[in-house]
């Protein structure tokens, strides 16, 4: 497949996991048009991409991402209705389905700068881990508008009460090891062990059933919505689908792998994959 260029987002490909960077740096990453158009066809490129099993999101620089272009995206569009329109479907689509639903595992590696419209990337990964040094804000209020978007509707989900409504009103920042301690995160580790911290999660997620993984993830993602009797339902419907879809059959390998051949505990560790 032939490497695309994208000026505002560079792609590193590493041992099967891609890192997606956002590539402006001196602007610490703020999201312009052209960064919504290019993330649409990056994530295409890579959730369809048969070498790249993980997705990774992070940033160039000292920023993860300032959050919206406030020029780009914002006052040079206050008299451009229709390309508004374009840019915004363009940021609904990568943010919200082709990253949240994502067939891959998501990572965010959270390196620095996280405000506002920032936060909905980050919040639409799977998992994040953030550098202790990061710095995290709900800025929106300090310029005078609400997080619009997504952002307060997905702090609404990650956050708790209290804690989302806090940091919405005051926005005030907050570092890494904070965002860890409130579940925005999974966890911070020191800045310079980030890249390795993220590389060993994804290598664990590699070892796993991609076709599990991504059920598994799509099956969250829909049922936490839903009222019991739709989610059990749903999800006992899902689990078919996954039998019927697993090229590896894993459920039956795995049930035979631990009652008849007894080579594994799935308590502790994965069926023994034929291949990938
Ligand atoms: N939109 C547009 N330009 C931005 C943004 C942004 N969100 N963030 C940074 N920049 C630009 C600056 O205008 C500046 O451009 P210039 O060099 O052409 O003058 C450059 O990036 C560097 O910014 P500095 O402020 O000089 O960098 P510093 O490292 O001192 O501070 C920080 C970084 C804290 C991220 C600061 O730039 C900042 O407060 N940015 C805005 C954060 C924010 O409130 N984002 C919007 C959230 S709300 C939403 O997304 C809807
Ligand atoms: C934000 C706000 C928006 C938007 C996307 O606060 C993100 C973040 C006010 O519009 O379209």
């Amino acid at each position: 497949m032939t490497a695309r260029k994208y000026q505002t987002v560079k792609v590193e490909r590493e041992e099967g996991v891609a890192w997606m960077i956002l590539n402006r740096p001196e602007k610490r990453n703020a999201m312009n048009p052209q960064m919504h158009y290019e993330m649409e066809e990056v994530l295409n490129e890579l959730s369809l991409d048969p070498e790249i099993q993980v997705l990774v999101l992070t940033g160039a620089g000292e920023a993860f991402c300032s959050g919206m272009d406030l020029k780009e995206y914002f006052r040079d569009l206050d008299n451009d209705p229709a390309e508004q329109i374009k840019v915004r479907w363009a940021m609904r689509n990568w943010q919200y389905f082709r990253l949240r639903m994502c067939p891959k595992p998501t990572i965010a590696a959270v390196n620095g700068w996280c405000f506002g419209g920032g936060f909905t990337p980050l919040i639409s990964c799977d998992l994040a881990i953030a550098a202790d040094e990061a710095v995290f804000g709900l800025s929106e209020v300090n310029w005078g508008i609400l997080p619009g978007g997504y952002v307060t509707r997905d702090v609404a989900m990650v956050m708790s009460y209290r804690d989302a409504l806090y940091y919405i009103i005051t926005g005030k920042t907050f570092d890494g090891k904070k965002a860890a301690e409130l579940r925005l995160v999974n966890e911070s580790v020191p800045r310079s062990e980030l890249h390795s911290r993220v590389m060993a999660l994804a290598q664990d997620l590699k070892k796993m059933n991609p076709h599990t993984l991504r059920y598994a993830k799509d099956a969250f993602k829909m049922s936490r919505d839903m009222n019991f009797e739709q989610a059990y339902d749903y999800l006992a419907a899902k689990n078919d689908q996954l039998q019927f879809r697993d090229p590896e059959k894993a459920r039956d390998t795995g049930i035979k792998q631990f009652i008849d051949d007894k080579t594994f505990r799935p308590g502790l560790s994965p069926y023994k994959r034929s291949k990938g």
